[in-house]
């Protein structure tokens, strides 16, 4: 394994004309710095490291270099942030716990699927919980070290994999999760399978690591990742598939977003966006957040091609030697659209046509009772801060599985952290309803519309990231602002509030309508604006704000929409129209 400094001066051979994708020849050598990590993922033999031996070495943790493969395969090694002074006071090491995330593609789960997984945090997770995250998939929390090779396993004897939960490489591709029987559903799909099956990494190390799979011998000339290459892409790689008009996935904060144009309930094409993505470092003004761009139209049966394309595009100009600007957002910001779209086309060999235009009606949370075909429905449940877990009042973990073992619905994680549980009987809907209300669960018309829709990222104590708490803290924040948005009369708004532990924005806070990103313990940055259908960004408000005065701080501007908004206009719309300068001027009442 490497011991390379973190930065070095290496020849990397770029673009050589690659593997599947036609028509590319823009071989090119330059000189340039690689980060510590292509180094790392190089050396790795294909994601190999030395997991296998570390495994067994019986020690509580995993080496620099295993830490960054591990990802590859959906772990993270984190410690518990609780426990970190009490430890250090001890004279001990960090509680070492691993973070394991699946790939749920489009966040489908047989019954059987997910109870596996409340099975597996039962058993083998030191917190007992599930954990859906804004991706559609489900994170397990606090798992020893020891316990890591039988927990990938169980998940994969459930037929569900790890292998790019996270890491260098296309994720988890996330798609609108409304059951139903027209036939778009069904395409987007199968659409998504297809994408699911190109772009997934192939390397035999998944198996030989976690399932003592044998090593299968390649064929000569043959690549074990032959999309990838072996230092994988230059960061990770989102795409999500929207049906035109519900933007419940947030389908602009993608490096690749699909947008599905309807004919006659069928799907003729896709509006491919690019270069969306969050994400932004506190201390580097030069990053920022970005909502994709539109580039082109695409029938319907080149949409695997297409993709494929855009990531190869990204694979052979994406910046290597900064990770901080090395999404697909900075290399379409650095080089143009234009660029981007010829790059696009010359692997193609034929030309793009233009983007269509999008009307967006909603962002729906699809929670509550839905009819989804005859004598079926489905059941969209609210899942406080997306944690599935037993409480002293509310015993939603078990609830949750008594009605998947009696009902056998598919279940289906939402990006907005929630489930919907499909395919159930009719007439079993007032028996569902009453086996929940027995563990104590609320169904989501018992949940204010402000809740349903605020979001929060994990943050503390597992997230090794976190400046400031989220998670824990998101009811204490809606409870501020729930009699606020009564007394202004704005509780039917659908207002989004998300919060984050730091800037990163896994809770997609910068296209919500209120945002709070942790700036240092207890004190978070204010966004306003943003759009209810994740169109716009927001933009600062006030810095450094303490927790509890937040709402506080947003009154005057939320006054003034009540006050002066112009027949249905949205909180999003008015804070673009009037503008925030106004408000700043004004001291912030205590
Ligand atoms: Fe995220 C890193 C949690 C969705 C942007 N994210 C992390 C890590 C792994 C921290 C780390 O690197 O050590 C967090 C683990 C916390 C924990 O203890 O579980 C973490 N991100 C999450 C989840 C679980 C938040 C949630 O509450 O649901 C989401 C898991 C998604 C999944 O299933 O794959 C999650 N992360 C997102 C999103 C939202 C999205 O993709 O729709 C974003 C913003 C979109 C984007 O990618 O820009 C996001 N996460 C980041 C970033 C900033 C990336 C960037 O390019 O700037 C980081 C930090 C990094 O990669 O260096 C990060
Ligand atoms: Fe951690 Fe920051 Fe992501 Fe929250 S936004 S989970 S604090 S990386």
């Amino acid at each position: 394994m490497c011991s390379s400094p973190g930065w070095r001066k290496a020849w990397v051979r770029v673009a050589e004309p690659h593997n599947g994708v036609s028509g590319v020849s823009t071989e090119r050598t330059e000189e340039r710095h690689e980060s510590k990590v292509e180094v790392i993922k190089r050396e790795s033999r294909y994601l190999r490291g030395t997991l296998k031996e570390a495994l067994v070495d019986g020690q509580p943790k995993f080496s620099e270099e295993n830490v960054q493969v591990l990802k590859f395969h959906g772990v993270y090694q984190q410690d518990d942030r609780d426990l970190r002074a009490q430890l250090k006071k001890e004279g001990k090491d960090r509680h070492w716990i691993m973070m394991v995330r699946a790939r749920i593609p489009g966040g489908v789960l047989t019954a059987d699927q997910y109870l596996a997984f409340d099975d597996i945090a039962s058993r083998l997770s030191e917190y007992g919980s599930l954990r859906i995250t804004t991706r559609q998939t489900i994170q397990l929390h606090g798992i020893v070290k020891d316990r890591l090779k039988e927990t990938i396993r169980e998940i994969n004897d459930a037929l569900v994999t790890t292998l790019g939960g996270c890491g260098d490489q296309v994720r988890n591709i996330i798609c609108c999760p409304a059951p139903g029987d027209e036939p778009f559903r069904r395409e987007m799909r199968e659409d998504l399978l297809a994408l699911v099956a190109r772009l997934g990494a192939k390397t035999g190390a998944y198996h030989e690591i976690w399932l003592d799979g044998e090593p299968v011998e390649l064929a000569p000339g043959e690549s074990e990742e032959p999309l990838y290459g072996d230092v994988y892409l230059p960061r990770k790689f989102k795409v999500a598939i929207a049906p035109e008009g519900d933007n419940c996935i947030d389908v602009y904060d993608n490096d690749v977003g699909l947008v599905a144009h309807l004919e006659e309930g069928r799907i003729v094409g896709y509006t491919v966006l690019v270069g969306g993505s969050m994400g932004r470092t506190a201390s580097d003004p030069n990053t920022y957040p970005r909502l994709a761009s539109p580039l082109a139209y695409i029938p319907r049966h080149e949409v695997v091609e297409v993709v494929t394309a855009i990531v190869t595009v990204q694979r052979d100009f994406g910046d290597r030697a900064n990770r901080r600007f090395a999404r697909l957002k900075y290399t379409i910001d650095r080089r143009g659209l234009d660029w981007m779209r010829s790059e696009v086309e010359a692997r193609l060999g034929r030309p793009l046509a233009p983007p269509r235009t999008l009307v967006w009606t909603n962002a729906d949370d699809h929670l509550g009772w839905h009819r989804e075909a005859v004598g079926r429905s489905y059941l969209g449940l609210f899942v406080p801060q997306g944690r599935v877990v037993d409480t002293e009042a509310v015993r939603l973990k078990s609830g949750l599985r008594q009605v998947v073992e009696r009902f056998r619905p598919t279940v289906r994680l939402t990006p907005q952290q929630n489930v919907l549980l499909s395919g159930i009987p009719d007439e079993a809907r007032q028996e569902v309803e009453a086996c929940l209300r027995e563990f104590g669960v609320r169904l989501a018309d018992e949940w204010s519309l402000t809740r349903r829709r605020a979001m929060a990222c994990v943050a503390l104590p597992t997230c090794g990231l976190a400046v400031a708490e989220s998670e824990r803290v998101l009811p204490a924040v809606v409870a501020q602002f729930e009699p606020m948005f009564e007394a202004l009369g704005l509780a039917d708004e659908g207002i989004t509030i998300r919060v984050t532990g730091c800037p990163n924005g896994c809770a997609r806070p910068y296209n919500a309508n209120i945002a709070l990103v942790g700036r240092t313990m207890g004190k978070y940055d204010v966004f306003l604006g943003g759009s209810e259908v994740g169109t716009a960004l927001n933009e600062r408000f006030r810095e450094v704000v303490p927790l509890a005065e937040v709402a506080e701080a947003v009154r005057p501007v939320l006054e003034a929409f009540a006050a002066e908004r112009e027949p249905g206009e949205a909180f999003g719309d008015f804070v673009r129209r009037v503008g925030l300068e106004r408000f700043r001027a004004e001291p912030v009442r205590a």
